[in-house]
């Protein structure tokens, strides 16, 4: 039998060994969920029961990689209560049951939600409709009250629109606002231990929308209604750009006293996908990643499903997908890289550049100008990554360029337009400084020769896209013309799906619009028009501008 002094020393010269080994490779090869419980976070999968049941890969998969699951579906109103007083829990008990299998924690997704929701609810009077609600609450959440791997619950999912105003939803109609109050009433009585979350979409950034949940967040809790805690869905586009206030808008609704979580991720690109394409989802994944990393309050991740085979965003977005971290045959993506070594990734760099000098402006043309200011520093270890320039807008700043050094040429701008600009430096691990001050400046009258002018007019649009029809093309001049060429500039994210009467050619935000064959000939005085059709981010209602006709 070994002494015990000599297992004393034996267990520290193996732990002395333990440390002087290399650890990257059994790092690389480790599990999400075991780094991202050595960062005391979470890292979980929507799941969905028909590929749990169905699909080895699958269930291996979500059992080996996550900590966490929420259920894509099955906790739903529509899955759990079809007809008034019928429960049905087959679909989430399997959910849970996996989960206690593997050892994962359960978010509870959703409890009062507009969409997904029987029309027998949304027929009832208020009293009933509050009844009813109250009953589902309670009768879903106390199911799994005393199941330890059920942790947390969406009380409340989706209850603003995107400026910012309550969504009038049949339980705003029928209710008013406060069954938002009384839902979260109802979840703690059905769970003292359970945290009451709200989850939303795009209230990633500080904009109106995510100002609106945190007024009300800020509100309800003063009002001692139990919310613990926000969930930002985190359905992104690498074509809308990243929302670099991401991790400034957790701190904010952290400082309220709230949990923060990032619920439903997922990163979209219009498919077929690439290696340029998948490389910006990656650091996409990566950035969300180290944003939660970076603020204490946030609980941690959960990705919207793990594999392109079972997703939401093809069905709902045509020619869009690719979203998730491992492809459609279940093998890891650039994206997969990326969460792995940000949860990997050690020590999180806190402090954020210093801020930039104010910009001096060079080189004004009509769509052009030169950006240059003194150089930020990062002391804080992951170096200097970069430069943003925003166009100062009030509520949102749109970024106008990137930049690795301390100079820019802005183009696309247009013509005749006074800007605002100011600099954000951001380092390795996506800390942004502080706002440099504004330089202003103004843009030339362009090349048009005045013979000529167009207007466009919006003819009619919807959430994520618009028709541009007429835009007038006018010969102001004396004399007539034989061809005319229009050249305007596209909100940042917005892309020409369609057009017609004119032949357009598109780069990046700049388009130029010349005559088709039969309308370019315009006597003094005389119009002709065209249109085009344009998608945009949802919501997202700028209109192209700075038209100029030569
Ligand atoms: O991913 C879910 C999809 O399978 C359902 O058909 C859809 C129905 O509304 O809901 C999807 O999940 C949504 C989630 O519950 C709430 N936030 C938005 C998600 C994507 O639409």
């Amino acid at each position: 039998m070994l002494s015990s002094a000599l297992t004393r020393a034996l267990a520290l010269f193996g732990l002395i060994i333990t440390f002087l080994l290399p650890t990257t490779p059994a790092d690389a090869s480790a599990p999400l969920r075991q780094h991202a419980a050595a960062r005391g976070k979470f890292i979980g999968t929507a799941l969905a029961t028909g590929p749990l049941a169905g699909e080895t890969s699958y269930r291996s998969i979500a059992g080996a990689e996550f900590n966490q699951i929420t259920a894509e579906n099955a906790m739903k109103w529509d899955a759990t209560e079809p007809s008034q007083g019928q429960f049905a829990f087959s679909g989430a008990d399997a959910i849970v049951d996996f989960a206690v299998q593997n050892d994962q924690q359960v978010h509870g997704h959703t409890l009062v939600w507009h969409s997904q929701t029987p029309g027998w609810v949304q027929s009832l009077g208020a009293a009933q409709m509050r009844a009813a609600m109250q009953n589902h609450i309670s009768r879903v959440v106390g199911r799994y009250a005393d199941n330890p791997a059920v942790v947390s619950w969406d009380v409340v999912n989706e209850v603003f629109d995107d400026n910012g105003n309550l969504r009038t939803s049949f339980w705003y109609n029928t209710l008013g606002q406060s069954y938002i109050a009384d839902a979260f009433r109802a979840a703690r009585a059905a769970d003292p231990d359970a945290r009451l979350c709200i989850n939303d979409y795009n209230v990633e950034g500080i904009n109106a929308k995510s100002t609106a949940m945190y007024n009300l967040v800020a509100t309800l809790r003063q009002q001692g209604v139990p919310v613990d805690c926000v969930g930002f869905q985190g359905h992104l586009a690498i074509q809308y750009g990243f929302p670099n206030d991401l991790r400034q808008n957790l701190e904010r609704f952290a400082a309220l006293g709230v949990q923060v979580r990032i619920t439903e991720l997922d990163i979209r690109l219009q498919t077929p996908r690439d290696a340029t394409k998948d490389a910006t989802q990656a650091t996409y994944y990566r950035n969300v990643v180290n944003a939660c990393l970076a603020v204490t309050a946030c609980a941690g991740v959960t990705i919207w499903g793990f594999t392109d085979r079972h997703s939401w965003v093809p069905d709902t977005f045509p020619g869009q997908g690719a979203a998730l971290i491992y492809d459609e045959n279940y093998q890891k993506k650039p994206s997969y890289t990326a969460v792995h070594d940000a949860l990997a990734g050690g020590t999180t760099d806190p402090t954020p550049p210093t801020t930039p000098g104010t910009p001096a402006v060079s080189g004004v043309t009509a769509t052009s100008a030169t950006l240059t200011w003194a150089a930020s520093i990062d002391t804080g270890g992951s170096g200097l990554a970069g430069y943003t320039v925003y166009r100062e807008q009030g509520a949102t700043d749109p970024p106008l360029a990137q930049s690795t050094g301390n100079t820019v040429t802005l183009t696309g701008l247009s013509p005749n337009t006074a800007y605002q600009v100011y600099v954000r430096a951001r380092d390795g691990a996506g800390n942004q400084s502080a706002a440099s001050p504004t330089a202003s400046f103004t843009t030339t009258g362009g090349t048009g020769t005045g013979a000529c002018t167009a207007t466009g007019t919006v003819q009619t649009q919807w959430n994520t896209g618009y028709v541009m029809q007429p835009v007038t093309v006018a010969n102001t001049g004396t004399s007539g013309i034989t061809g005319w060429t229009v050249t305007f500039t596209l909100p940042a994210g917005h892309t020409v799906t369609g057009s017609w009467n004119a032949v357009l050619s598109v780069s990046g935000q700049n388009v130029t619009a010349r005559n088709a064959g039969y309308n370019g000939t315009l006597a003094p005085g005389a119009s002709t028009s065209f249109g085009f059709q344009v998608s945009r981010p949802g919501g997202d209602t700028r209109t192209p501008g700075g038209y100029d006709c030569m």
